[in-house]
């Protein structure tokens, strides 16, 4: 309790100061592998030209995922846990000075990936996304439920993938609402593109309410 306790007031601390620089922060989160960088890659691809985007990698070792990020002509700093199964609110304060949070309409938060301990977590973000990939099975809101009530929206990723997969949407999204009715859902492929319209149209007026002055609105 005393963790999550500090925790929650550095949390409150990060979100005033997003909310002073009209910076959209989005913490997204998923099991390992479920496509959160190639997501975010191909989110980056489809708002880069509108929006100013910066990215801050969550991973126990390595910077590939913020190279990877960079690649695509973004700012990106990774913060390495160091065998921590999630990132926190301090961890990401303590970095912040080394992005220009004045020059970003826009700020993804990659969480470490683990589909229980990032949903405890609160870093001060707007929003919280986390993705299920169609081959960790449609069981997992049941299994898994944390994550799923804390979640804004639900992108259900691999899509390309779902009948050999044997994923059952329908269940999956049945499951997810029984733990948050307002769960949005969108089902994707950051492979084949199917999807990414849906995921962008859901992102872009909480991004642009941010630039026409509604800071306030997500005041804790
Ligand atoms: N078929 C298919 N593969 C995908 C898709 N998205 C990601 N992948 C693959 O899934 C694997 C993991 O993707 P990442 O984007 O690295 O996943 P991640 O969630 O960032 O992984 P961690 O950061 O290690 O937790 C890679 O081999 C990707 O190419 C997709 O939409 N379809
Ligand atoms: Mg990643």
């Amino acid at each position: 309790m005393d963790l999550l306790a500090a925790n929650d007031a550095v949390a409150r601390h990060n979100r005033a100061l997003f909310q002073r620089h009209g910076v959209y922060v989005v913490n997204v989160m998923s099991g390992p592998g479920a496509g959160k960088t190639t997501l975010l890659e191909a989110t980056v691809d489809a708002l880069r030209a509108r929006y100013r985007i910066g990215v801050i990698e969550g991973d126990l070792h390595t910077d590939v995922d913020a190279a990877r990020l960079r690649a695509r002509g973004v700012p990106a700093i990774q913060i390495n846990t160091e065998g921590a199964c999630h990132l926190t609110a301090e961890g990401v304060h303590t970095r912040l000075g080394e992005l220009d949070l004045g020059a970003l309409d826009l700020l993804f938060v990659e969480n470490v990936g683990n589909l229980v301990c990032p949903a405890e977590f609160d870093l001060g973000e707007q929003d919280r996304v986390m993705l299920l990939s169609v081959t960790e099975g449609d069981d997992k809101p049941l299994k898994y439920p944390l994550m799923f009530h804390k979640a804004t929206a639900l992108l259900i990723t691999k899509t390309d993938l779902m009948d050999p997969s044997r994923f059952d949407l329908q269940q999956a999204t049945q499951a997810s609402r029984a733990y948050n009715k307002d769960l949005s859902v969108i089902p994707l492929s950051a492979v084949t593109g199917v999807g990414m319209a849906d995921w962008v149209a859901w992102l872009e007026p909480r991004c642009r309410a941010v630039d026409r002055g509604a800071r306030g609105k997500w005041a804790s």
